[in-house]
C-alpha cells in the first residue's frame, strides 16, 4: 500500500485549520492535523515543500519508520513546526492503517481502557454573575468539570474570558482575531493573585465541594508568585492549576512544588517528549498538557503518556478550537486507550467547523466516546471547505501596566 499523494487542505470556518490528506495508490484516504494557531503557513509549507514530495511511493504502513524518517532525517529536531507536521503525517497514516483494517483507530492501540474520556469545559466570565451562568450553561450540555477563568478588576481584558459575538450568542472562548497585527491586552499579576482566591471560594459556596474545577494561568507568573496561587488555592481543591510559569523553565516548578498540593499541569506549547523529561523525571507535575497535533503525533504522544505513566502522571491533552476536529479525534482515541487518561479539554466547534469536518464523535453524560467508524472517524467536506478562505488571524501579544511585553 504506497502513497499516492499528499495534499494539504487550507479554510477557515470560524477560524484557521491546516489539514494534511494522505491518499493511497488503492484510493484509501487517512486525515491529520496541522493546525499551528496564528503560524498556520509555516506548517503547510513545510508540509507542501519539504514533506509531501517525500511521502510519496512510501508504504502507508510503516508509520514508526516514516516517524524517524522525518524526524531523524531533517537532521534539524523538534520546534513547533516540524512537530506539528510530523504529527499530521502520523495522525493521517494511523487513520488509513484503522480504516484498512476496519476498526476505530483505539481498538489498535489496545482496545478501550473505559467507556468514555471525562471532558472538562471552559466555563467564563468578567464577574461572578457572568462566571455563574457560564458554569450553569456547562453544567446543562452535561460538562462534568469546568475550568474557571475571570475578569481581574482594574483589566479590560483577560486571558480566558469570553466575550460575547455580538448576535446575541455565546460562543466558547476563542483568542486568535482574524486581523493583520496582533492586539494588545494588559496584564497585571498582583491584581490577578489578590483576586482570584475569592472567585474560586464563591464557586465552590454555589456549586458545592464535588464538582471538579481547573484554572490556566497561561505562564504568566514568577515560580515565588505560582507558590503563593497554588498555597491560596488549596482550600478550593482544584483538579489543577495549568501553565502557572512560563514553559521554558521547568526547574521553575521545583519551588511551585515545594510550597503547594495543588495539582500542576503543563505541555500544550511543548512538541516533545524532551521538554518533559524534568518535569517527569523529577515528579514535578501531575498532568501531561500536550495535544497530538504539535507534539509529533500518535506515536509520540503514546510514547510520552508511556513515560508519564512510570511516575503516575496522568494525560490532559490538549483541546482548545485550535486543535481541529481531526486532532481532537485522535486524542480521543488514544484517550480511550492509555491506562494513565486524566482528562480531556473540550471546547465545541462551531457550527461552521462542524460543516467542514464531519465527525462522529459524541459527548454525553460528562464522557467523550470517539465513536466506532473504521479510523478516527472524520470526514473532511472539500465543497464546504472551500467556502470558508484562509484569513490571517493571530493571538494578542500582552504588555504589563507599565509597557513591558510579558507572556501571554
Ligand atoms: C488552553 C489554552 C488555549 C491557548 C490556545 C492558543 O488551555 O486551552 O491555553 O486556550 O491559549 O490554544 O492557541
Ligand atoms: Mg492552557
Amino acid at each position: 500500500m504506497k502513497i499516492a499523494h499528499a495534499d494539504v487542505l487550507v479554510t477557515s470556518p470560524g477560524r484557521n485549520f491546516v489539514t494534511l490528506r494522505i491518499t493511497t495508490d488503492d484510493g484509501v484516504t487517512g486525515l491529520g492535523d496541522a493546525t499551528l494557531n496564528g503560524r498556520e503557513l509555516a506548517v503547510v509549507s513545510y508540509l507542501r515543500d519539504h514533506v509531501a514530495p517525500l511521502l510519496v511511493g512510501r508504504d502507508a504502513h510503516q508509520i514508526e519508520d516514516t516517524w524517524q524518517y522525518l524526524y531523524r532525517g531533517a537532521y534539524w529536531r523538534r520546534g513547533p513546526v516540524t512537530m506539528t507536521a510530523i504529527a499530521a503525517v502520523d495522525v493521517a497514516l494511523w487513520d488509513i492503517k484503522a480504516k484498512v483494517a476496519g476498526l476505530p483507530l483505539y481498538q489498535l492501540l489496545g482496545g478501550a481502557s473505559r467507556t468514555g474520556a471525562l471532558a472538562y469545559g471552559h466555563a467564563s466570565g468578567f464577574d461572578l454573575e457572568a462566571l455563574f451562568d457560564s458554569i450553569r450553561e456547562h453544567l446543562a450540555l452535561g460538562y462534568r468539570a469546568v475550568r474557571i477563568q475571570t475578569g481581574v478588576p482594574g483589566l479590560d481584558q483577560v486571558y480566558g474570558v469570553a466575550t460575547s459575538t455580538g448576535i446575541g450568542q455565546r460562543y466558547d472562548y476563542e483568542p486568535a482575531q482574524p486581523r493583520a497585527y496582533p492586539s494588545e491586552e494588559e496584564w497585571d499579576t498582583r491584581a490577578y493573585l489578590r483576586h482570584l482566591p475569592s472567585v474560586f471560594e464563591a464557586v465552590r459556596n454555589e456549586f458545592g465541594p464535588e464538582l471538579p474545577l481547573l484554572h490556566d494561568g497561561h505562564h504568566r507568573m514568577t515560580p515565588i508568585q505560582a507558590a503563593q496561587l497554588g498555597k491560596a488555592l488549596e482550600p478550593y481543591d482544584l483538579f489543577w492549576l495549568e501553565d502557572c510559569t512560563p514553559a521554558e523553565n521547568p526547574e521553575a516548578l521545583r519551588p511551585v512544588r515545594q510550597h503547594t498540593t495543588t495539582p500542576l499541569a503543563i505541555g500544550e506549547i511543548f512538541n516533545s517528549v524532551v521538554d518533559y523529561r524534568t518535569l517527569i523525571g523529577e515528579q514535578l507535575i501531575d498532568y501531561v498538557r500536550s495535544a497530538i497535533t504539535h507534539a509529533g503525533g500518535i506515536t509520540a504522544m503514546r510514547r510520552l503518556l508511556d513515560f508519564a505513566a512510570q511516575y503516575q502522571i496522568k494525560s490532559g491533552m490538549h483541546g482548545p478550537t485550535d486543535v481541529s476536529p481531526v486532532g481532537m479525534a485522535a486524542a480521543l482515541h488514544l484517550d480511550l486507550a492509555i491506562h494513565n487518561f486524566g482528562i480531556q479539554e473540550y471546547m465545541r466547534h462551531s457550527p461552521a467547523t462542524l460543516e467542514v469536518f464531519r465527525t462522529s464523535y459524541t459527548f454525553s453524560g460528562g464522557l467523550l466516546h470517539p465513536g466506532n467508524n473504521p479510523g478516527i472517524g472524520v470526514d473532511y467536506d472539500e465543497d464546504a471547505a472551500a467556502r470558508f478562505p484562509y484569513e490571517p488571524a493571530y493571538l494578542p501579544v500582552s504588555r504589563l501596566t507599565d509597557g513591558t511585553v510579558h507572556d501571554w
